[in-house]
Parts: structure tokens; C-alpha cells; sequence
């Protein structure tokens, strides 16, 4: 028996795996852990059959004969390894090591692994398919904004009295910085819900208020909510007073952006913005928890600021009950980013637009997508001729995925690092298994970017020759003889834990640090802002040219923006919301998972789906201008009549490879990457689209 936490996804369930002759046989909830307190989701109880499951890729594979012909040989790590780096080294030498890229999926044990991978071997180009569509914009604009990054105290003595969620469902999609359990124990215990969402979500079921706001819009909302709460002074006047930075400028700014202007773009009825502010203001402490329907537009900046903004008003950060500040108890993850040569900097694929994701300021700086892919596909501004994939389905997960794979066909070397094989592995040259959680050893901080509870992962299974993905890193960085190679992730472990006196060994009998919270800690030395208050007023941003004062902007493709496409596209699509049973393009394979969901949905409402004959249950085809998918309808009043939702990271692993049916369900066959993008963080757009829907002729 083994104590560990669940890493399927990003939460950090407390689990007690139980093990025989080296396989994992059962897991259930560990009622020590402080955050979940014995529970685990359906997914987290799956996971015998996941760490089990006969097509778990068991041993390193090199491709015989043409990319993507399905031929692999079986090859040893000592052989897998020494090829790669020695390929890698080449490359470097003759194009330099830009023209190595490095590529992860999100938020794995390995995360930051990755980025000191790729500082090591002197390449600024690594991505991530979240990043400026997931997670920085929220991050980098609380720094910006309150000087740390903030989450809901669901854990204290006092009750939060209000949650309102914007773009969230934490019902369904939970560990993303909150466990589902604690939000529906919240609601539960009545807190007042208010949720902005296009659908009425699972959480916006629970919710006393459901705004079904029109794709792309929350900007406006936000600001009309601001107006709201300043002039009918139902702000909190202490807290503004001493702690903000630019409420006068602030005050000034937003008087034009009143519930009526706001009615006509979002198509919330004004007396329902009133009202939500007034709940959000008024009922305190308040936590607002918020997610990706704000940052897959690409005004993802000023949304993002917008709403953050609303915190500060009603004085709801690191009280008790409300949003709090993280403690970050261990040590920051050496990220070797000294040993980033300074000309690589500049280099970095769209860096010099984008400074907030890839610039020297930014939280992580990383490459853009869009332009690391053309860069890639064209050969401009300099060729991308490697890319090691540590576990990302890029094929599924990347907007356009038909430039994705022309992009992936221009590489010289491709790796990928992977559970399973999958239509993106399927491309590679060499694909590396590696080591499920309960296979693999970590430091959790816990929530993410915020460590409050630092927890251990304890390899307690094994599967043939899976290994984890930092030990592969290790292994290139010393055959490559990369800076500080020496040191490998265990070593980094007990830095880490060094701040608390402690090694991974001794963490392990430990099982969880839980300090108590400190509230109010910007009562001590202000907020770790320039002007050591909550900045309403951004002057970072002003600094690098951006807005200081958050503003709206209709999304470039919209019924607005783009009426050239609306006769043929006449529906708003959102891609993504999330699914209890899957992890993005994961668990296709998993029977008890994939039988509780066998088809990929498109959601529509009843009169939409009317219009077009389509009855729930039929197969619909969605289009937009980039491509068309296949997908089974489900006919709920639960969504705005004008939206089309489809989920994302559909693919069959029952079908042939190497497609494995990845080109008919994919909500990414339908996304765009073009510009514009947002001007700080390049996202681009993956919700509030235009498409259109018809039955499909079988
Ligand atoms: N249209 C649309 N696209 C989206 C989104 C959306 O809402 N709409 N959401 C975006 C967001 S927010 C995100 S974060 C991304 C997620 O995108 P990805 O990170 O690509 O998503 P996954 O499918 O979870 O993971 C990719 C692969 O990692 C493998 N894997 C799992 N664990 C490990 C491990 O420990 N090591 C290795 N090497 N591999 C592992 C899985 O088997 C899977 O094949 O998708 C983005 N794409
Ligand atoms: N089971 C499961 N859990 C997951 C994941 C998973 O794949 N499966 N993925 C994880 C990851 S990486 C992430 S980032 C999180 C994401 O978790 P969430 O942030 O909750 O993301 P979604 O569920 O994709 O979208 C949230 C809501 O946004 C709404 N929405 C769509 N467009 C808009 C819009 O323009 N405005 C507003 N206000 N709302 C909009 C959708 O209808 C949806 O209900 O979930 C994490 N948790
Ligand atoms: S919520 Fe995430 S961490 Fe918790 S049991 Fe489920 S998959 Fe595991
Ligand atoms: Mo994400």
C-alpha cells in the first residue's frame, strides 16, 4: 500500500494505491489529505484499469520505413537515447539550437522540467497548448495586478457567501486550482452561485443567476459591472481607499461603459448585470472563480484584467473565505534560465510581439504557437528542424490541426514521449514510453502557482520499460553534456524541499505539509506590486505599451466583427467544455470511461437543432471556414439558441492508424490560428467562432 496523489489531472487527490506484484490493482481516496479528504472523481477511480490498460506503449520505438507508416521497430533506451541526443547535437551544430523546439502537454509532473530542459540546451522555442489560451493570461494578470497569484479559500473556518464563476465549470473540470468537491460542499452550504457562461453548465445549474453571455463578450460584462459597483458606492471604500493604485482613473474611465451599452454587445439583459454585481458586491467574503471562457479570445489581456479588477472593489482578496493569495512554501524550480544564451532571447518564435508569454517580462516565457508552426511549415523567419513532443496529442489539442500536421511533416526529427500511441506519436521517428503517475516520483505544490500544501508522488507500479519523462531529460541533458547535467530531478526534489527543511525521502513519510493559511499578508509589506498596492490603474502594463485601463473588443471572427461570413456561418462556436470522463484527447481507450461516453457531442438547442431536422441523437455536421467534423447531437435548452458546442480531443483509438479517426471529430479541425491575436499574450481564438451545422447524409 502506497500513499500518494492522483496526477491525472491537475489536482492533487490524496490516494492510497494498492499494489501486487508491482501492478496497481485498486486506489481509493486518502482521508488524510487536506484537500480532498478521502474523495477522488470517477477518472482518479479508473485508474487500475488506466495504469493497466494492454496498450500502454512498454518499450522505446523507432520507425522503420516512411514517417507515419505504421512500421516501428523495438528498440533498447541505451540505443533510443544515443541516437536522439546524437541527431540533436547535429542539428544544433549546423542550425543552432533554436532550431530545436521542445513541446508539452499541460500542467504534468514534468512542467518544469521541461522549460530547465530547454534552457539547458540553449533553445528558447518550447510550447505548451494551453499558455496564452490557458492559465497565463489568469496568472500574469494577478501578478500585474495584486503582485501574486490568487485562489478560492474553500479550506478555512469562514465560508465563502458568494461564488461567481465566469467562464468556469469547476463542477466538471474542478482541479484547476479548486477540487470540485470543495466547490459543491460550498454551494451546498449556501453560498450564493452567480454564473457567466453561454450554457447553463453543471455549475450554473447550482447557481441562484445564470448570465448566458454571447461568446467573446465577458470584457464588456466585467466592465459594465465595475460601472455598476462604483456608482451605486457599493464598493469596499477601506480597502479601495488603502490599498488600490488608479481608482480615480479607474472611476473616470468606465463612466460610457454602463449595463445598457453592455445589454446591446453581450445580450445579457442590463437588470441582470445589476443584479449580479450588486450579489457579487454585497455578499461578502466572495470568492470568483474563473476559466477558460475568458482566455480562448484573443482579447484575452483586457478580459482577463477586467474581471480581476472586480476582486479588488469589493476588497474580496486574501480574507478569509474570499480569494487568497498563495503561500508558496517551497523553493521555485530551477529553471537554469541564466544558462539561456542572451542572443536566444530574441530569437524566440514571437517573443518580440507577444512580451507577456514570450518576452523577458513574462511569467514562463515561451514560444507562440502559430508562429513556431509557420516557422516550421515555411522555413520563416529560420527553420524549426527538431521538435521533442514530452506528452502532447498536438494533432487534437493545437488550433487548425490540418496546418499542424503539415507543420509536424516538415520536421527532420520528431520525438514524441507518450502513454499510449496516438495520431500525433504516430508521426514521429522515435516515440518513448513513459511512466504513469502511480510509476513516477514528484514534489506537488498544491493548488498550482499558489503551493499552499506540498505534497509527495510516489512511484509505487511499474510497466515494462516506462520511465519517467524528467529521467529521459536527464538522460539527453548528460549525453549532450548540457549545463548542471550532473544534477538530475531527484536532486532538484530536495532543493525544492530544501526551503522546508525537508528531503523528497522524508516528504514521503510526511505525506502532506499544510501550514495554516496567513491571511492579509499585504498588511505586513503592501502587495508585490510597483506601487505596493492592488494595481486598477496597470502601470507595468503602460510601461510595455499596453492598456493600463481594461477595455472591450469584439472577437475578430464573430457575427459582428465578420458579417462577410455570416450568411454561410450563421452559429457561434465553443470548443472544450470539459467532460467528467476524459482529460482532453485522453482516455478513448479507457472501456468503463469510453462506454459511459461512446460518441463524441455537439450540443444545440432544440430550436436551432429544428431548423436544420436534426433530432437528438442524430450525427451533425458542424463546418466553420477552416473545415468540417462529424459529431452526435445532443439537444439540451441548456445553451444560448445561437451557440454550437462541441467538445475537443476527439480521436478513436479503435480505428487504424496512423489517423486513428483523429480528422472526424476534432473541435481543432474547426479553430483558428491566424491572427489577430492578442496583442500581449498572442492567443488566438478557440471559443465564439462562427460555423454552421447540417444533419449528415450518411
Ligand atoms: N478546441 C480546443 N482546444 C483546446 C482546448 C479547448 O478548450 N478547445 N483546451 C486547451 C487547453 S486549456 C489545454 S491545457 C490543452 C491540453 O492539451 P494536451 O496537453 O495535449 O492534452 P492531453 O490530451 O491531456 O495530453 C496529451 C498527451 O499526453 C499524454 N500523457 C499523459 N500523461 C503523460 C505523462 O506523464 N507524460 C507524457 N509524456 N505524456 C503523458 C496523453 O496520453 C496524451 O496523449 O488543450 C488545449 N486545446
Ligand atoms: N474532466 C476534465 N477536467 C479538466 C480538463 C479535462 O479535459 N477534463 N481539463 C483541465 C484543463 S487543462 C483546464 S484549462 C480546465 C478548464 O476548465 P474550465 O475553465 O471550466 O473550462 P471549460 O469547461 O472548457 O469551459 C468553462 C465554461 O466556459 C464556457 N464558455 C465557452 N465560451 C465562453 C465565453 O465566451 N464566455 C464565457 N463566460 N464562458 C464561455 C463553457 O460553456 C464552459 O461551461 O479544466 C481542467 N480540468
Ligand atoms: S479530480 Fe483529478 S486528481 Fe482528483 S481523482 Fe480525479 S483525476 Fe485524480
Ligand atoms: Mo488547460
Amino acid at each position: 500500500m502506497f500513499k500518494s496523489v492522483c496526477r491525472i489531472c491537475h489536482g492533487g487527490c490524496g490516494a492510497i494505491l494498492h499494489v501486487k506484484d508491482g501492478r496497481v490493482i485498486k486506489v481509493t481516496g486518502n482521508p488524510e489529505s487536506p484537500l480532498s479528504k478521502g474523495w477522488m472523481c470517477v477518472t482518479g477511480l479508473h485508474t487500475p484499469e488506466i495504469a493497466n490498460h494492454p496498450d500502454r506503449l512498454k518499450e522505446p520505438l523507432k520507425r522503420k520505413g516512411e514517417r507515419s507508416g505504421g512500421e516501428w521497430e523495438k528498440i533498447s533506451w541505451e540505443q533510443a537515447l544515443d541516437e536522439i541526443a546524437s541527431r540533436v547535437d547535429a542539428i544544433r551544430k549546423e542550425s543552432g539550437a533554436e532550431s530545436v523546439a521542445l513541446g508539452q502537454g499541460t500542467g504534468r509532473h514534468h512542467y518544469m522540467h521541461t522549460v530547465r530542459f530547454a534552457n539547458a540546451l540553449g533553445t528558447p522555442n518550447w510550447y505548451e497548448p494551453g499558455l496564452a489560451q490557458c492559465f497565463i493570461p489568469r496568472i500574469t494578470v494577478s501578478n500585474l495586478t495584486y503582485g501574486g497569484f490568487v485562489v478560492g479559500d474553500y479550506y478555512g473556518v469562514t465560508p465563502p457567501q458568494c461564488i461567481l464563476f465566469w467562464g468556469h465549470n469547476p463542477l466538471v473540470s474542478g482541479p484547476d486550482g479548486e477540487l470540485s468537491i470543495v466547490v459543491k460542499r460550498a454551494l451546498n452550504k449556501g453560498a450564493v452561485g452567480i454564473a457567466v457562461d453561454p450554457r447553463r453548465s453543471e455549475t450554473a445549474k447550482k447557481c441562484s443567476l445564470w448570465l448566458p453571455v454571447r461568446p467573446g463578450t465577458d470584457a464588456a460584462l466585467a466592465l459594465a459591472m465595475i460601472n455598476v459597483i462604483i456608482s451605486e458606492e457599493i464598493y469596499d471604500k477601506d480597502f479601495v481607499r488603502q490599498w488600490t493604485f488608479g481608482f480615480e482613473e479607474l472611476k473616470k474611465h468606465i463612466v460610457p461603459f454602463t449595463p445598457e451599452w453592455a445589454e446591446a454587445i453581450t445580450q445579457v439583459p442590463s437588470g441582470d448585470i445589476v443584479k449580479a454585481a450588486r450579489m457579487y458586491a454585497v455578499n461578502k467574503p466572495a470568492i470568483l472563480e474563473w476559466g477558460l471562457g475568458l482566455e480562448q479570445s484573443p482579447n484575452s489581456l483586457q478580459t482577463v484584467r477586467s474581471i480581476a479588477i472586480l476582486r479588488a472593489l469589493t476588497g474580496n482578496i486574501d480574507i478569509p473565505g474570499a480569494d487568497i493569495l498563495g503561500m508558496n512554501i517551497i523553493k521555485g524550480y530551477p529553471t537554469l534560465k541564466d544558462k539561456l544564451p542572451e542572443g536566444m532571447l530574441k530569437k524566440r518564435l514571437g517573443a518580440e510581439n507577444f512580451k507577456l508569454l514570450g518576452g523577458w517580462r513574462a511569467f514562463m516565457p515561451s514560444a507562440h504557437i502559430p508562429t513556431l508552426f509557420k516557422a516550421m511549415r515555411t522555413g520563416e523567419p529560420y527553420r524549426i528542424r527538431a521538435l521533442l513532443i514530452f506528452g502532447n496529442n498536438t494533432l487534437t489539442t493545437v488550433a487548425n490541426s490540418k496546418e499542424v500536421y503539415e507543420s509536424l511533416k516538415k520536421l527532420d526529427l520528431m520525438v514524441v514521449t507518450d502513454l499510449f500511441m496516438t495520431p500525433t506519436a504516430a508521426m514521429a521517428d522515435y516515440v518513448l514510453p513513459v511512466a504513469f503517475w502511480t510509476e513516477a516520483e514528484q514534489v506537488i505544490g498544491y493548488p498550482l502557482v499558489a503551493e499552499n500544501v506540498v505534497m509527495a508522488q510516489v512511484q509505487a507500479s511499474e510497466t515494462g520499460k516506462c520511465r519517467q519523462d524528467e529521467w529521459i531529460m536527464d538522460e539527453l541533458s548528460q549525453r549532450l553534456k548540457l549545463p548542471d547535467s550532473e544534477k538530475t530531478f531527484k536532486d532538484v526534489m530536495d532543493y525544492q524541499l530544501s526551503s522546508l527543511g525537508i528531503t523528497y525521502r522524508e516528504l514521503i513519510e510526511k505525506v502532506y505539509i499544510y501550514p495554516p493559511h496567513e491571511y492579509k499578508k499585504y498588511g505586513k509589506n503592501g502587495f508585490r506590486t510597483p506601487s505596493k498596492k492592488v494595481e486598477l490603474y496597470c502601470s507595468q502594463l503602460k510601461k510595455m505599451g499596453y492598456d493600463p485601463l481594461p477595455s472591450y473588443k469584439e472577437p475578430p471572427e464573430s457575427p459582428l466583427q465578420s458579417p462577410e461570413l455570416l450568411a454561410e456561418y450563421p452559429y457561434v462556436l465553443t470548443t472544450g467544455s470539459r467532460r467528467l470522463e476524459f482529460f482532453h484527447s485522453e482516455h478513448r481507450q479507457i472501456k468503463s470511461l469510453r462506454n459511459r461516453r461512446p460518441d463524441p457531442q455537439v450540443e444545440i438547442h432544440p430550436d436551432t437543432a429544428a431548423r436544420h431536422g436534426i433530432k437528438h441523437g442524430d450525427r451533425v455536421t458542424v463546418s466553420s471556414p477552416r473545415g468540417s467534423i462529424c459529431l452526435k447531437a445532443l439537444l439540451t435548452e441548456d445553451i444560448r439558441p445561437d451557440v454550437i458546442n462541441v467538445e475537443h480531443g476527439w480521436w478513436f483509438p479503435e480505428k487504424p492508424g496512423p489517423d486513428y479517426g483523429v480528422w472526424e471529430s476534432n473541435a481543432n479541425v474547426l479553430t483558428n490560428n491566424a491572427p489577430p491575436y492578442d496583442p500581449a499574450f498572442g492567443t488566438y481564438q478557440l471559443r465564439g467562432l462562427l460555423c454552421k451545422i447540417e444533419k449528415t447524409e450518411l
